[in-house]
């Protein structure tokens, strides 16, 4: 089965026809997963996978994407790339080339490059429109803090300002325009690939890598167990490893949905206005997701279960919207 967050059925439609290359989609994982999340960056799903989308505060896009082999435990993820648009194409070129698990900035781009992948600008007269929006109305919102000038009326450059602590979930910004893919695949020997790939968050300040190339918070897999990916808002993610902890839930007993839910009901302990989703697959392709900050979440799975039409849209009810906890002051 493959299965993908939000409604890019391009992706998944790719990743089944792939799968469907041999018997029970035995040993085509890792292909389905790259060339189905390479079909979302050839046709920037929804301007938020691939090239001329999320302009960051010097207009450029950037992407960041991961593989992951849950069967060795290999990883190969890059991030920050400003040239490379088949970004999952150079994640699997560090897994299959390389010994290390991340490489960033224009150094991956040179060494996608160097292995034979395409350079070229991900800046379209489209995405140059809405940086130039975007600065028009003076770089608002941004994701500045604690600096001068000040930052939700101004645009930048800004130096450090040290006498007031703005809070981090003080801060308004419209999370409507990041939807990473995430997918996953399982053969019917359970063999499992997870990846994602994303230009990140509109706006984001240069040099900002998300949580979707960080192993354990974009994707985690464990043949053993079973697989998660996640989407939303990175910053946040990151710092609690979603996919891994439901990856975790299932080996500990916990079925796909609540699993799914354990990574989100840890961030919700400490951030109260974040947006995000997680899909957890068990090594039986039996799957659940979770999500809070939306009402409903889409994904798209594709399974033998209606061979006729194997690719289908589901959505889920998301976590209702939790109050701040009122701390009382002694
Ligand atoms: C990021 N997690 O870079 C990505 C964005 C995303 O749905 O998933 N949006 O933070």
């Amino acid at each position: 089965m493959v299965i993908n967050t939000w409604n890019y059925t391009v992706a998944n439609v790719e990743a089944w026809r792939i799968l469907m290359q041999s018997p029970g989609g035995l040993g085509q994982t890792r292909n389905a997963v790259v060339e189905g999340i390479n079909e979302c960056e050839k046709q920037q799903c929804r301007l938020t996978v691939g090239y001329g989308g999320s302009p960051d505060e010097r207009g450029e896009t950037t992407l960041d994407a991961m593989v992951f082999d849950g069967k060795t435990m290999d990883v190969g993820a890059v991030a920050g790339l400003r040239t490379i648009n088949d970004a999952i194409k150079a994640a699997r070129l560090v897994l299959e080339h390389t010994h290390h698990t991340l490489l960033v900035g224009d150094s991956a781009s040179d060494f996608a490059v160097s292995m034979g992948l395409k350079s070229e600008s991900l800046v379209t007269p489209e995405s140059k429109k809405m940086w130039e929006q975007w600065t028009a109305e003076n770089c608002q919102p941004n994701f500045w803090r604690n600096v001068y000038p000040d930052p939700k009326i101004s645009c930048g450059p800004y130096k450090p300002k040290l006498t007031e602590e703005i809070l981090r979930h003080d801060n308004e910004i419209d999370h409507k325009s990041h939807d990473t893919i995430g997918m996953i695949a399982i053969d019917v020997e359970s063999n499992i690939h997870a990846g994602t790939s994303t230009n990140g968050i509109i706006h984001k300040i240069s040099g900002r890598v998300g949580d979707s190339p960080i192993p354990g918070s974009g994707a985690y897999a464990d043949n053993e167990v079973g697989a998660a990916v996640a989407t939303g808002d990175g910053d946040v993610m990151m710092r609690f490893l979603p996919s891994f902890m439901a990856v975790e839930a299932m080996r500990a007993g916990k079925p796909p949905a609540e699993a799914a839910e354990v990574g989100l009901r840890r961030i919700l302990k400490h951030y109260k206005n974040f947006e995000g989703a997680v899909i957890a697959v068990d090594r039986l392709g039996t799957y659940g997701v979770a999500c809070y900050g939306m009402k409903e979440f889409p994904f798209v799975v594709g399974s033998p279960a209606n061979m006729d039409q194997p690719t289908r849209h589901e959505q889920v009810r998301c976590i209702p919207p939790q109050e701040e906890v009122n701390v009382v002051k002694l």
